[in-house]
C-alpha cells in the first residue's frame, strides 16, 4: 500500500481576531439563507452553476471516493419531464402515502403536490448518490460512508449557491426513482435531493418559521 503525501501548502493561518472575523461574518451569511418555493425565470450562468459545484466536489468523503454525481438541467423540456413525474409522486403522497403525523409536520411549511418551481427555475441540480462504483472493466468497487459524504457535499453545494446571492429549494419528491431515467443515470446511483437553484420571485414568501436557538442545539463540555 502505498502512501503518498506532500506539504499543506496552501492553508491560510489567521490570527485570532481575523479567525473570530471569518467565523462571524460567515455565520451572518448563512443564517440569512432561507430555503426558496417561489422563484424567479431570471437566467443564471452556467459558469455560476459549475462554480458552485465544483465546490460541492471539494468535501471531504469516505475514503475520498467522491461518490456522487451531479446532473445539472436547464432544458425546459427536461424540467418538464421532472415537473410532470414529481407532481404525480407528490399526488400519491399528499393524497394517501403520507402519515397524518408526516402531513401535519409539513402544515408549517404550506407544501403540496403542485410544484410550478420545477419549471420556472433556471437550474435543476439532481444530486445521485454512487452506492458503490465500478471499474474500467465492470467490476464493483465497494463505497464507504456514502449518504454521509453526499449529505455533507450537499451542504457544500447550497451554502455556495447561497454565497453566490441564489436561493435553493432542498427537494425531494418520493420516490425519486424517475430521476434515473430523465437525467440517463446508471443502476448504482441514486437520486437524493433534487436542488432548484435560481433567483427568488418578487414578493417571494417563505414560511413563518425559526431556527432553534444555541441552548437546544449546542453542548459544550469545557
Ligand atoms: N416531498 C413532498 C413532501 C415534503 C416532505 C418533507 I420531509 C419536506 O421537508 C417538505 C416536503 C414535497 O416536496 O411536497
Amino acid at each position: 500500500m502505498d502512501r503518498k503525501s506532500e506539504v499543506l501548502l496552501d492553508f491560510e493561518h489567521l490570527d485570532a481576531a481575523e479567525t473570530a472575523r471569518r467565523a462571524s461574518a460567515f455565520r451572518a451569511l448563512m443564517n440569512r439563507r432561507r430555503t426558496v418555493r417561489d422563484f424567479s425565470d431570471r437566467p443564471v450562468p452556467r459558469a455560476v452553476i459549475e462554480d458552485c459545484v465544483m465546490t460541492a466536489a471539494t468535501a471531504p468523503s469516505g475514503a475520498n471516493q467522491q461518490p456522487w454525481t451531479f446532473v445539472c438541467i436547464s432544458d425546459p423540456q427536461t424540467k418538464r419531464r421532472i415537473r410532470e413525474a414529481a407532481e404525480e409522486e407528490e399526488r400519491g403522497f399528499y393524497a394517501g402515502r403520507a402519515s397524518e403525523e408526516w402531513l401535519e409536520a409539513l402544515a408549517p411549511l404550506g407544501t403540496d403536490e403542485n410544484k410550478p418551481f420545477l419549471e420556472t427555475a433556471p437550474w435543476l441540480i439532481a444530486i445521485f448518490a454512487q452506492r458503490y462504483g465500478t471499474t474500467e472493466d465492470g467490476r464493483r468497487i465497494k463505497h464507504y460512508y456514502v449518504p454521509e459524504s453526499v449529505g455533507i457535499a450537499s451542504g457544500f453545494l447550497i451554502a455556495a449557491l447561497h454565497g453566490a446571492g441564489l436561493a435553493t429549494l432542498t427537494h425531494t419528491p418520493s420516490p425519486m426513482g424517475f430521476l434515473n431515467e430523465i437525467c440517463g443515470r446508471p443502476e448504482n446511483e441514486k437520486a437524493v435531493i433534487l436542488l432548484v437553484a435560481g433567483y427568488p420571485a418578487e414578493r417571494a414568501t417563505v414560511p413563518d418559521i425559526a431556527r432553534k436557538p444555541a441552548g437546544q442545539v449546542l453542548v459544550w463540555r469545557e
